[in-house]
């Protein structure tokens, strides 16, 4: 299923309930309609708060703003399936419950900038599968930053709109994340993953090889990341970095970690710097059109998270064992933040949906780490980041 055709489709209908949704809540037509994708990250897992390179790749589910001005600072916006709520701008976004606290925060860390009132009514559609570690919350935070931006004419670029994201998610949802979700749902290119080094900022397309597809396998199972132990893993690599004299463990190379001496600080760090090599072997990997090798490279994260890192979880384990073994994968391995959601495949073109019978055939979630909701497997093609329709 989700090829572009289906896609595409899908989106005209999605444009189609946004709008008329908006008009219903509203009664007129709204001013700007912005699209958002999810992600999902190839390689470069836990290595974003830790200064380090990433390779995430936008994917086609969006969520969808449609919106007018207020002419004041009052938000009032539904949420399809969800919902609705009304803010002032001028309030503290704490007070703000839910998914509303993401665009309360956006707007109100973009407004301190700002003379102008910024509110606006909106109304919000989305397909992006939640707590399926796709960055559902980043391109809530980057599609309502591009609203603020346009309706307010911001003098703001996507990186920044990116990084007061990460801001929300730090100061305001408690998840010490890093930038990687934020910075692909707003740069990524059609076409093409983005290899993000999350130190300097810089991005750069890569091109998956043409015989090569993506598939994203959700378990079904859910976890928000602020009730796991991922603030205490981003800890841990802190703690790493400093024991070794670093500001961040971008810094530190293998043989630095002999010299530390906690045995789980040493398994930590250890992830963190043989990940950050592996998604640049991955690139090299996909320049010389070596699926094969790229793929061996997805099995050793996958590994590493689970035994250095343990951010995988039975779920996770139990669907990349099945997917490695099915027809045309090259590897699999968890994928964001873990402990729950999805897992990511890199399989031969022409094997993806024998691929995909395979594993909806022979995955079951495990009794210790039962699923809340169907498992999915969709195949997907990188597409663009956020833009105005
Ligand atoms: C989550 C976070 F939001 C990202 O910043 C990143 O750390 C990821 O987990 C793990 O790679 O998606």
């Amino acid at each position: 299923m989700l090829e572009n055709r289906t896609v595409s489709t899908f989106r005209s209908e999605q444009v189609n309930r946004t709008t008329e949704g908006f008009q219903r809540e509203f009664g007129s037509f709204p001013e700007i309609l912005v699209r958002c994708p999810a992600r999902v990250n190839l390689i470069g897992e836990h290595t974003d708060y830790n200064d380090g390179l990433v390779l995430p790749m936008a994917i086609p589910f969006e969520t969808l703003i449609a919106a007018s001005p207020s002419g004041n600072n009052m938000m009032t916006i539904t949420s399809e399936g969800f919902g609705s709520v009304k803010f002032s701008l001028e309030d503290n976004p704490m007070r703000t419950p839910g998914w509303g606290r993401f665009i309360h925060g956006m707007g109100s860390f973009m407004s301190r900038s700002q003379s102008e009132p910024l509110g606006w009514s909106g109304y919000i559609s989305s397909t992006i599968p939640s707590g399926a570690n796709l960055s559902s919350s980043a391109a809530l935070e980057v599609a309502s930053g591009t609203v603020f931006k346009s309706l307010g004419a911001m003098d703001v670029n996507l990186t920044e709109i990116a990084l007061l994201g990460k801001r929300v998610e730090n100061e305001l949802i408690g998840v010490n994340s890093g930038v990687m979700d934020q910075l692909a749902c707003a740069l990524s290119q059609q076409g093409n993953a983005l290899l993000l080094d999350c130190l300097s900022l810089d991005t750069s397309p890569v091109l998956i090889p043409e015989g090569t597809g993506v598939v994203i396998m959700d378990t079904g199972t859910r976890r928000e990341l602020k009730s796991t132990s991922y603030n205490d893993r981003r800890k841990d690599c802190e703690v790493a970095a400093s024991a070794l004299g670093f500001s961040s463990l971008r810094d530190a190379s293998m043989s630095d970690l002999k010299s530390l001496t906690d045995a789980l600080l040493k398994r930590r760090a250890h992830h963190v710097v043989s990940e950050s090599e592996r998604v640049l072997k991955v690139v090299r990997s996909f320049a010389e059109n070596d699926s094969a090798t790229a793929g061996h490279l997805f099995n050793q994260s996958h590994t590493s998270l689970k035994e250095d890192f343990a951010v995988s979880s039975p779920a996770l384990d139990r669907i990349v064992e099945i997917a490695i073994t099915g027809p045309g994968c090259f590897g699999a391995r968890m994928t964001g933040g873990g402990f729950a959601g999805s897992a990511v495949a890199l399989v031969d073109r022409d094997q993806t949906n024998n691929f995909c019978d395979f594993v909806r055939d022979n995955f079951e979630c495990p009794e210790s780490q039962p699923a809340v909701t169907s498992t999915r497997i969709y195949p997907v093609e990188a597409s663009a980041g956020v833009s105005i329709l």
